[in-house]
């Protein structure tokens, strides 16, 4: 058995040694400033260092449009080679030992094989995820026209026992959550009753909900619109929180930063989410028109930082059960998928850690002074502050790349995986 090439700690000390020298200086320049500010440049290099983004499994294959789908070379073929570039991706970064896998696409033949594969790897399972916004081999009813809000309770029954087998292999595989999105909606006006879709989608989580054993959440993701495209049953985060409460302490909403109609203000609904106790996880990413599953902090950088912003308030102020679950959820359509998602976790890391660095008392006495000026800038002085020193140096001593992506190509792993992984390279549509 051919052994599959790895990129090896050594490997990384040793490109990390050619950096090592601009690192210390740029390291102790920040170190003088932060100290100006009353801050410890140390306390905020171990956040860094215990910060966890999971990734999505679907994420380190290439991604496409309905247009078409443009395979790169040594693409993963199924969920063990996804988990050996999870791995690598973790070996350079340090933060994303997170795993979210997506059933049927990832179901293991066997449960304890992937389990231990991934253990061995330094990998665990996150929130599992159902899918059904696609017809699978082995199915006998269609969710063309929806599953758990769908009209014909025998399709309903379908999507929940699919749910249900995906919290079953989660409790073997380690995980504690099950994320449910569907593409239920309508296309035209009348096509669906607004109201008795939402009932049957209730009656049926209900069912999902009983499954969930003690220590789970469940996530509802919301989306405003596609794969339907004039009305969508779980279309906002009102509807979410709704079905949530409705479900009991175990549900909570899940926020795609892509589910969102242009210039809402998600940083107010993660406030609102938080407040109301009920705020699940992320999926991040970025976008500037759609669902474009974009690169995290690629396009609107400062409204993460906004969006940290506020998680970094809430876990300050101790909220009351405040533990949301961190994951990417990206579409690397043009890019080396372990270099798009290597910078989507350090994006995310630095929105948490210059969200550390808002001085909450003086903006608490902006905020009550009315004093809108100097409460922008409070946060504006944190968000143009560049912490990748701190990123770096926490990523190596957490034995990572001080540059994963140079070391990353480097390393030539891409290259290697073409020649383990022969695929016939055929421009194809849609997700993996
Ligand atoms: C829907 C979504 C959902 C996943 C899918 C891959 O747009 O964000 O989270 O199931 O992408
Ligand atoms: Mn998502």
């Amino acid at each position: 058995m051919q052994r599959k090439f790895e990129i090896d700690d050594g490997f990384i000390a040793e490109q990390n040694g050619t950096l090592e020298a601009w690192i210390d200086e740029d390291y102790e320049h920040l170190a003088k400033a932060l100290r100006r500010r009353r801050i410890d440049i140390e306390d905020l290099v171990s956040k860094a260092q215990s910060f966890r983004v999971a990734v999505p499994s679907w994420g380190l294959g290439t991604g496409g449009t309905r247009f078409a789908r443009f395979p790169g070379v040594g693409e993963p073929r199924d969920v063990y080679e996804k988990l050996e570039d999870c791995a690598t991706l973790l070996k350079l970064v340090r933060s994303t030992p997170g795993v979210s896998l997506h059933i049927p696409w990832d179901r293991p033949e066997d449960v304890n094989e992937l389990f231990s594969f991934a253990r061995h790897r330094g990998l665990y399972f996150e929130a599992m995820n159902s899918n059904t916004f696609q017809d699978h081999a082995d199915q006998k009813l269609s969710y063309k026209f929806g599953s758990l809000a769908h009209s014909d309770p025998d399709v309903r029954r379908q999507a929940i026992e699919h749910n249900i087998e995906c919290i079953e292999l989660g409790k073997q595989l380690g995980s504690k959550a099950h994320t449910v999105w569907i593409a239920d909606g309508g296309n035209f006006p009348g096509q669906q009753h607004f109201r008795k879709t939402l009932e049957n989608y209730l009656e049926s989580m209900r069912e999902i909900y009983k499954a969930l054993p003690d220590d789970w959440r469940v996530f509802i993701e919301h989306k405003f619109y596609e794969p339907a495209f004039y009305s969508t049953v779980i279309n906002d985060w009102g509807t979410s929180y709704y079905c949530a409460r409705e479900l009991g302490p175990k549900a909570a909403c899940l926020v795609d930063l892509g589910h969102h109609a242009p210039n809402v203000n998600i940083e107010m609904i993660v406030a609102r989410l938080i407040q109301f106790g009920k705020l699940g996880g992320f999926h991040f990413n970025d976008s500037k028109y759609g669902d474009d599953d974009l690169d995290a902090g690629s396009i609107k950088p400062f409204q993460l930082f906004l969006i940290f912003n506020e998680l970094v308030d809430a876990e300050q102020t101790n909220v009351p059960g405040f533990d949301p679950a961190y994951m990417l959820d990206q579409s690397h359509n043009i890019t080396d998928p372990i270099e798009s998602l290597a910078m989507s976790a350090i994006e995310v890391t630095r929105a948490y850690i210059q969200a550390q660095l808002v001085d909450r008392f003086a903006l608490a006495e902006a905020q009550d002074n009315c004093d809108a000026l100097l409460a922008l800038s409070i946060l504006k002085q944190a968000f143009t502050t560049d912490v990748s020193p701190i990123l770096a140096v926490a990523r190596q001593r957490s034995g990572g790349a001080l540059d994963p992506i140079a070391t990353y190509r480097a390393s030539g792993y891409r290259r290697a995986k073409a020649d383990e992984r022969p695929t016939k390279l055929e421009a194809t549509v849609g997700i993996v």
